[in-house]
């Protein structure tokens, strides 16, 4: 399904209640007035903004048993889960705009409903400097956006695992279908895990080495016809000089160009069906630019290129 035949729907999840710090909740409004809509709309795609979707407030109390606001977490998550699940249903490209990463758990088992029900192959790309592959025990801070991937793998709470019907002896996600890109902070505990579950991890060092053409290549390599290729996109995953707007910054990320030719290499398979835009935090931003380089970098993976391109 290429992206451009579909009606977009953008989704709006604004809560920080997976996050170490507070601000998250207010992503939504800035891509809205970074122009995500008419960004879009100028590309001639038809967007829907459905709005904002409703959940607990955040708490702003200490972790119980490993988790941090677990109840508002299964509360926001089952929220997202339905929205992303309904826009695929009326065969719209959901675009979930958060909130932060925990909201990914939602988003991403509803998007493997969908496909498990079709028998439609997922390939879901994760770029980020961190990995999210924490469990309770292992988690330093108890902060869930630090867990969605293993969540989504089968370890992680019953009602998280639980999302869509998913279980963890047939979880949402599994490691084959999964390739994450930017990564530069993984705990001590986690990089084991992520080890054991063999994922495909593209990490700043990788990247280094061999380019961000040859990694895209090959993170983009293989995929069966007909895959539905989701994107989560945590924007901590980008350079702190270019994207400043996020409360967990981490140095030595990908420039602005290295990011935009990443997003141009997704688009240019034809094959991206959902997308999830997380961690913008306005309060650590300074105006509005790192909704506003997110929103440069929505246009490349719809298509927007500086030129007409021949194919191959
Ligand atoms: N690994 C750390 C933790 O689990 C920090 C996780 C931060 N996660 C995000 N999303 N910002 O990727 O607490
Ligand atoms: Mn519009
Ligand atoms: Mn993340
Ligand atoms: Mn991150």
């Amino acid at each position: 399904t290429p992206s451009s035949a579909h009606p977009i729907a953008l989704i709006g999840a604004p809560t920080d209640v997976g996050a170490g710090a507070r601000g998250a909740s207010m992503g939504p409004e800035a891509l809205r007035v970074a122009g995500i809509a008419e960004a879009l709309a100028a590309l001639g795609l038809v967007v829907h903004d459905i709005g904002n979707l409703a959940g607990p407030p955040n708490p702003w109390q200490p972790p119980v048993n490993g988790f941090r606001h677990l109840g508002e977490v299964i509360e926001w998550n089952r929220a997202v889960h339905h929205a992303v699940l309904a826009q695929l249903h009326a065969g719209c490209v959901p675009v979930m705009m958060g909130g932060d990463h925990c909201l990914a758990m939602g988003s991403i088992s509803a998007v493997a409903r969908h496909c498990a029900d079709r028998g439609v192959p997922l390939r879901v790309l994760w770029f980020d400097a961190h990995a999210d592959f924490n469990t309770a025990a292992l988690t330093p801070s108890g902060n869930l956006h630090g867990m969605p991937v293993a969540s989504l793998c089968g370890d992680g709470p019953p009602e998280l695992v639980g999302l869509g019907g998913f279980s963890a002896a047939h979880p949402a996600l599994s490691p084959r279908d999964l390739r994450q890109i930017g990564i530069r902070s993984v705990d001590e505990g986690e990089k084991q895990l992520v080890h054991q579950a063999g994922i495909d991890v593209f990490d700043m060092r990788y990247i280094d080495e061999h380019g961000m053409r040859a990694t895209m290549e090959r993170a983009l390599a293989d995929m069966a016809p007909g895959t539905h290729l989701h994107v989560s996109l945590d924007v901590d995953f980008l350079d702190p000089d270019i994207a400043p707007g996020v409360a967990t910054t981490i140095r030595g990320g990908p420039t602005y160009r290295e990011a935009q030719l990443c997003m141009e290499m997704v688009a240019d398979t034809g094959r991206m069906a959902s997308l999830d835009i997380v961690e913008i935090n306005p309060a650590y931003d300074t105006h509005n630019r790192t909704a506003e380089l997110a929103v440069d970098l929505v246009e490349s993976l719809f298509g927007k290129s500086t030129l007409m391109r021949r194919r191959g």
